[in-house]
């Protein structure tokens, strides 16, 4: 029977972003994807692509989960964007129902473009009440600067130093990733598990964000982890995939271009001839 994995995240209009990404994650890796929506973003064409943030009802959030989780066995899910204190509050709850063998948070503070500023209700909530129910925990390197409460962070072993502050504050596993803006040739990540840290390196693919990139690695751990792997490899394959995904990037009239989650299978049919 085929693994099922669940995703509470952010609608991004355009298709590059939040739970697009994550159900295009889900299908090229052979699970049954399920999607709760939280919130709706479109960026306006018309204003240089600004954010237009609207969230669902609380009670409609918790609606689709009442559906879901009576309709699925579910046991591993993804927490994408939530955007507000209430919605926070009505993911924790639901959350706290039932026992979950994987709880991964990307723990999606802003979007590119957004002001900084609008993170801080959302940081505190996040942290008080979703952080100590996640297993695994993905911050980039702006998400783990605040919730690791580094100014700044430069180097791999700042990437491990953030890693362990944010372990202490519950979760089992950390990925912090480096991502285009960590100085270096080198796009690199570090999963700590309270003892010790793995660092994870590959080439940088130009030095653009791209947009989906943190959306799709934590999919695929959560698909990887749903199917069965070890925090070890999901972590090591989810970059492999999102490597192959910012390679095989869709450019679009966007300010950035959109990762391609079918780029990993078309390379593996290319390669096997
Ligand atoms: O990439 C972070 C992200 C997550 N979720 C949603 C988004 C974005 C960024 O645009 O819109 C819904």
């Amino acid at each position: 029977m085929v693994d099922l994995a669940y995703v509470i995240a952010g609608s991004e209009a355009t298709g590059g972003a939040g739970l697009q990404a994550d159900l295009k994650t889900f299908q090229e890796l052979g699970v049954y994807g399920v999607g709760t929506v939280t919130c709706i973003v479109s960026f306006d064409p018309a204003n240089a692509w600004a954010h237009r943030f609207v969230p669902v009802d609380p009670q409609v959030i918790a609606d689709q989960i009442e559906a879901a989780t009576a309709a699925h066995p579910l046991d591993v899910v993804k927490i994408g964007m939530l955007g507000t204190p209430a919605t926070i509050d009505v993911v924790a709850q639901a959350l706290g129902r039932q026992q979950w063998r994987h709880v991964v948070l990307d723990p999606v503070l802003i979007c590119k473009g957004q002001e900084p500023g609008a993170a801080l209700d959302t940081d505190t909530a996040l942290r008080e009440k979703v952080l100590p129910l996640a297993t695994v925990v993905t911050p980039n390197l702006f998400e783990a600067s605040v919730l690791a409460g580094l100014d700044s962070i430069a180097s791999e072993a700042d990437l491990i130093e953030a890693a362990r502050r944010i372990h202490a504050l519950g979760p089992q596993y950390v990925v912090v990733k480096g991502g285009v803006e960590l100085p270096g040739d080198e796009a690199i990540d570090v999963l700590y598990d309270g003892e010790q840290a793995t660092v994870f390196k590959a080439a940088k693919v130009g030095d653009e964000r791209v947009s989906g990139a943190g959306c799709t690695l934590a999919a695929a751990i959560t698909a990887e982890l749903a199917k069965g792997a070890g925090i070890e490899d999901a972590v090591e394959f989810a970059k492999e995939f999102v490597t192959a995904g910012i390679e095989g990037r869709l450019a679009a009239n966007t300010p950035f271009d959109s990762v391609w989650q079918g780029a990993y299978v078309e390379q593996l049919a290319l390669d096997e001839g």
